[in-house]
């Protein structure tokens, strides 16, 4: 079914050779015989502008990329999602995110069923809904507006609401508080519930099996938290789901007229375009929340539209696999400059690391190369003064992606100038660096010693040529946000065809839920020793002896 093996490829081979050469080659040495670099290595497409000539790359390098993915498939494996094929080839579904925002309204078939109607649909229920919440006509048990919105979900039903929440907070309507509740811990749950009031808060349990046993279990906690204050009335004015289940949410206790429905075809880590995206449509209002989906689907012409050489997820991709395959970089940093944007990395870090860190290549044999990079990352500037340090001197290379917005939401006193002046100045420092000499001659001004010098020359030194990509927009708001999200979805998918891997389950985190069953009994005191290895079964005593 899957043909070639990528390090196979004719591109890879050559890939392997150009490095060899080219691995060496510093980019301020680039640069300075290029005056055209940084605007031959940039793409401006609608809002967003990206500058990647600060990569270890020439022409040589991206055309060579660029027939690596060629040689992939690429152009047809875009085609397929687009089209509805069932690419998520290991549960045999089809991808289509790309539906949930295809404002062009343009048919997409699954066995034969055009899915616009009931996208549009629940797009509609959606804004009625969140117009009703916002405005008042949707109330409480007692009467009260509902400005109190709680999210229980976890994972993809989680993150992306909470990301996208964050990032538009600006455009919150002013009465509306978003709460997001998902981790197990009790805190979680406690923290939210002690912050808000019964009467003003409204419930919606997102989840798309409705079998998750995190959410049911939270939610199953705020309803009781509901019913105690208000009375078993009171649910259907208080809880709704998001969920592809309607069994499951009937048997929760939520009519299914207040369940919004989405599909199997929509992922976990990829649905905050779908139901799942209630919270943020409630709290930024429907329009905001569409000119996200246009945003989105601007993006996603774009990846569908664009030759290569011009595509911006096409680019970022290949440049991921040139420093992870090829330079050995299996670390990858996401770092936006932009207080409310301070949750990407960590959405990201779901839609990255989820979606392509697989062994197992789509033809059922391990994989001979690295798939996805560890991902991580947090604001600008509060992280260059925490782990920068290992990002300017640490052994191993960190690609970086940075990420600002031209104009602020804040604009206060200088602080927007002094945050792009970082921004800019980390780009520019990680790729110049600074050379022992100049480390030296730095120290020697500063009226060192020369057995100080000798001794502090290396550790002031800064090896230099790391690399890193620039995004600009003018501002953040809800079409460039919905750019921005689908871009590095776009991304991921191109990855993920290169390594031929599923990017669309998620079986690795299968096991540890399968063992938290077993182990849960033994906690509960119902069941004893089921054949654990000796440190699990002594952590269970010890936890059972220390909460007796
Ligand atoms: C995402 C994953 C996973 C999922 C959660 C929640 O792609 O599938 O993060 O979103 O496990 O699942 P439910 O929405 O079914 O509760």
């Amino acid at each position: 079914m899957f043909e070639k093996t990528v390090n196979k490829t004719k591109a890879w081979k050559k890939l392997e050779h150009h490095y060899k050469h080219f691995r060496k080659l510093q980019m301020k040495d680039l640069f300075a015989v290029d005056p055209d670099r940084a605007k031959k290595f940039s793409v401006n497409f609608d809002a967003m502008y990206l500058d990647y000539s600060k990569n270890r790359i020439n022409d040589r390098t991206m055309k060579l990329l660029l027939n690596l993915a060629r040689e992939c498939d690429l152009e047809n494996k875009i085609k397929a999602m687009f089209k509805g094929d069932k690419i998520n080839v290991t549960e045999k579904r089809p991808v289509l995110h790309i539906a949930l925002r295809n404002r062009a309204n343009t048919p997409i078939y699954v066995d034969g069923k055009n899915v616009m109607p009931q996208i549009n649909e629940v797009l509609a229920k959606m804004k009625k809904f969140s117009d009703a919440v916002r405005f008042g006509e949707f109330r409480g048990q007692t009467g009260k507006k509902l400005t109190n919105i709680v999210n229980i979900g976890i994972g993809g039903s989680d993150l992306g609401p909470v990301m996208a929440c964050e990032a538009l907070r600006k455009y919150w309507a002013k009465d509306i508080n978003c709460y997001f509740i998902s981790n197990i811990d009790g805190t979680a749950c406690a923290e939210v519930l002690n912050k808000i009031d019964p009467e003003t808060t409204l419930f919606i349990v997102a989840s798309k099996t409705f079998t998750t046993i995190e959410t049911l279990t939270n939610a199953r906690t705020c309803r009781k938290w509901l019913v105690d204050a208000l009375g078993e009335h009171a649910v259907a004015k208080h809880f709704v789901a998001l969920s592809t289940n309607t069994k499951e949410v009937e048997k929760f206790g939520i009519n299914p007229e207040n369940m919004f429905e989405f599909w199997d075809f929509v992922g976990g880590r990829y649905s905050m375009w779908s139901a799942i995206g209630l919270i943020i449509a409630i709290a930024v209002g429907f329009e905001n929340f569409e000119r996200m989906l246009e945003g989105a689907y601007a993006m996603d012409q774009h990846f569908y539209n664009t030759d290569f050489e011009h595509n911006i997820p096409v680019i970022l991709a290949m440049l991921g696999i040139w420093y992870n395959n090829f330079f050995g970089l299996h670390r990858y940093a996401v770092i936006p400059y932009d207080q409310y944007l301070q949750y990407v990395p960590m959405y990201l870090q779901q839609l990255d690391m989820e979606s392509n860190g697989k062994f197992v290549a789509m033809n059922g044999e391990y994989v001979k190369y690295a798939t996805g990079p560890v991902l991580f990352g947090g604001a600008g500037t509060n992280v260059q003064h925490s782990f920068f340090q290992l990002i300017h001197q640490g052994p191993e290379v960190v690609p970086i992606d940075f990420v600002i917005p031209a104009i602020s939401h804040n604009e206060v006193g200088e602080h927007h100038e002094i945050l792009v002046a970082n921004v800019l100045a980390q780009g520019e420092a990680l790729m110049r660096g600074k050379t022992v000499k100049e480390a030296a001659a730095e120290l020697k001004k500063a009226g060192k010693s020369r057995e100080e010098i000798n001794y502090l020359k290396r550790f002031k030194s800064f090896e230099g040529n790391r690399p890193s990509n620039t995004i600009v927009f003018k501002k953040i708001d809800p079409y460039t946000l919905g750019m921005l999200i689908a871009m590095y979805e776009h991304k991921v998918f191109v990855q993920g065809v290169v390594w031929n891997v599923d990017s669309f389950d998620q079986y690795g985190v299968e096991l540890g839920k399968q063992m938290a069953l077993s182990i849960l009994p033994e906690l509960q005191g119902t069941a004893y020793g089921i054949g654990h290895d000796a440190s699990t079964t002594s952590l269970i005593e010890l936890i059972k002896k220390l909460r007796k």
